[in-house]
């Protein structure tokens, strides 16, 4: 049996949820493996959650994820973790003022304590994190402080003989307004499939300009998650095509560009599956740096997809800072399907 034969992986599952109904899966008795809510902690205190102010009108939502039963949870350093034996979810939240370092040592030592727990859980391999940061785009002596963030994360990577080059987990950086450094992850048994977008440069391979340290993820990751399904998590993907920000400044053009880099990345996945991802079939969280362009981001969704579409309907808004102080939209996602990988 191979590796990656989908009868030996236990079934992972993702739900998007609305608030209120996440909060009534937790009172019918049946808590979920994990959730990454979308809100304010005020609205979801049960959950980790990316502290962020939500733009959609359905309100704070949730991924609910769903594991095998044997659910163990645990810490390791200063990560927080539940792990199903195949299946493993993990958080961190780290004050920079109580921890009195800066954000590239905060960030190495976070990477630290995260890889530590995957050795502990057996959980080997990063699939998808998802990492906020405040002040992302603030001046930290010298140094943008997402810059100081890749410093750190990237030697983390390095100590640990981690991929931090081909084989790096898909991932997202936005920046909060308020709070900690704050990372969500995603790990299994088995070492996802990375996906490159022809249309851009590799992150891991951008060019010093952006920092003496190179972001360390892939644009997307496939893994067969169980039940004949596989799944495509795609990072945090932009107005970028080559290694440069395009449309400076113009809210639409930069969201159509990413949607066609969204479609990219999705082609590239299509042919590494036996299944066919679909751009309007995503969900998908749309990180939006000034509030008022949110309603200006649906439309252009809206026009490109269909109202009816999954992606579109299914959309979770969010006030962020992206990465590149140029960037005024940025798009993650995630979407299953009945198919596997090829070998
Ligand atoms: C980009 O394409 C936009 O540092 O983990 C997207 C996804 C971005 C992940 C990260 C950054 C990250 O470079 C920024």
């Amino acid at each position: 049996m191979s590796a990656r034969d989908f009868n030996g992986v236990p079934p992972l599952r993702v739900q998007r949820l609305s608030l209120s109904q996440s909060l009534a899966l937790l009172s019918a008795g049946n808590p979920p493996f994990g959730a990454l809510g979308y809100g304010t902690p005020d609205d979801l205190t049960w959950m980790p959650t990316v502290n962020a102010r939500v733009l959609s009108g359905a309100g704070a939502m949730a991924d609910v994820w769903h594991a095998s039963e044997r659910i163990e949870s645990g810490t390791t350093g200063v990560v927080r973790w539940r792990c199903d034996g195949h299946w493993m979810l993990g958080a961190i939240d780290l004050d920079e003022a109580t921890e009195k370092v800066g954000l590239a040592a905060l960030a190495q030592r976070a990477y630290r304590d995260l890889f530590e727990s995957l050795e502990q859980t057996g959980c080997a391999h990063l699939l998808r994190v998802w990492n906020y940061l405040p002040q992302i785009n603030g001046d930290g002596g010298g140094l943008e402080r997402y810059r100081q963030f890749n410093l750190g994360r990237q030697q983390a990577f390095f100590d640990a003989g981690q991929a931090a080059f081909e084989g790096a987990p898909a991932a997202c950086a936005l920046g909060i307004h308020q709070g900690a450094l704050c990372i969500r992850f995603l790990a299994g048994r088995i070492a996802p499939l990375p996906v490159e977008n022809p249309r851009q440069v590799s992150a891991y391979r951008y060019p010093p300009t952006y920092g003496p340290r190179s972001p360390t993820f892939s644009r997307a990751a496939l893994a067969e998650i169980g039940g004949g399904d596989v799944a495509l998590f795609i990072s945090g993907t932009a107005s970028i095509v080559g290694h440069e920000t395009v449309h400076l400044g113009d809210v639409v053009a930069q969201t159509q560009e990413t949607l066609r880099n969204l479609g990219a990345v999705i082609a590239a996945a299509n042919e590494r599956a036996t299944t066919r991802f679909d751009l309007a079939a995503l969900d998908c969280v749309v990180y939006v740096r000034h509030v008022a362009d949110a309603p200006i981001v649906r439309r252009v969704l809206e026009e490109t997809l269909g109202a009816e579409a999954h992606t579109v309907s299914h959309a979770v808004y969010l006030e962020a800072d992206i990465c590149r102080q140029d960037l005024l939209v940025e798009i993650e996602a995630h979407a299953v399907a009945n198919g596997s990988l090829h070998a």
